[in-house]
């Protein structure tokens, strides 16, 4: 059995591991899963072959022994289901670990990406700030539930699992702002869960492709 993904040849988060290979690749490493690694231009992404594995011409894609997936978070179920380590035993804890990955896809990660898209395409809209400073509100209000939530564990529900791996990967995206470390809370969170041995084989295996396309 391979497990191939496809990710950036020159991934625009310079070796920053921001792109969404990066939770597929965590995820692999939590189960212990090999994989090997395509890496795409942007314009083989848009290219029939690609887009017959990707309607959308994006990457992460996963394929083993036939089956081809696409959709970061599904990947990550899928790779969570069929391999021991990140989902619980337990049908209630697990279906709630489920959970948390969708809270993680569908209510925390949309309006951090609606800041990052205001900050690719609007910035020279006269009202860029004030659209800004809404969004921004709106996630602060997110990630005040999610400490709530939290509270002293370390985790979202009991044991790490692939709902601590999606959450995470999703705050990941506001290292770089000033919003992530109103949080201290969720600083510790991110810091708890980039601390994984799993995670820095990923990290350490994104930045090498990040390094040698640099190189070249
Ligand atoms: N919902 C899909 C999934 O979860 O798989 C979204 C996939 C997606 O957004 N893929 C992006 C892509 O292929 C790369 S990860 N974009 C190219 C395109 O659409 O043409 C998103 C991403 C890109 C760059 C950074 N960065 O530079 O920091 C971070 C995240």
């Amino acid at each position: 059995m391979t497990i191939t993904i496809t990710a950036f040849a020159n991934s625009p988060d310079r070796g920053r591991g921001l792109a969404r290979d990066m939770a597929l690749r965590w995820a692999l490493e939590e189960v212990h899963q090999p994989y090997e690694v395509r890496l795409l231009s942007f314009k083989a992404m848009k290219a029939a072959e690609h887009l017959a594995l990707q309607p959308f011409g994006q990457i992460p894609t996963y394929e083993e022994d036939g089956l081809v997936l696409f959709e970061s978070g599904a990947i990550v179920l899928h790779i969570a289901q069929a391999h021991a380590g990140l989902l619980p035993e337990e049908a209630p804890a697990r279906a709630r670990a489920m959970s948390w990955m969708f809270a993680a896809v569908s209510t925390i990660e949309p309006v951090i990406v609606e800041r990052e898209t205001a900050g690719f395409q609007e910035r020279d809209r006269s009202w860029y700030g004030e659209h800004v400073a809404l969004v921004d509100e709106r996630i602060r209000h997110r990630l005040g539930q999610l400490v709530v939530h939290l509270g002293s564990s370390d985790w979202l529900d009991g044991a790490f699992s692939a709902g601590d791996l999606q959450m995470a990967s999703v705050l990941r995206r506001l290292e770089e702002t000033p919003l992530l470390e109103e949080f201290p809370t969720l600083c510790a969170y991110v810091a708890r869960a980039t601390a994984r041995p799993a995670f820095r084989r990923a990290f350490a295996a994104q930045l090498a492709v990040f390094a040698a396309a640099s190189a070249n």
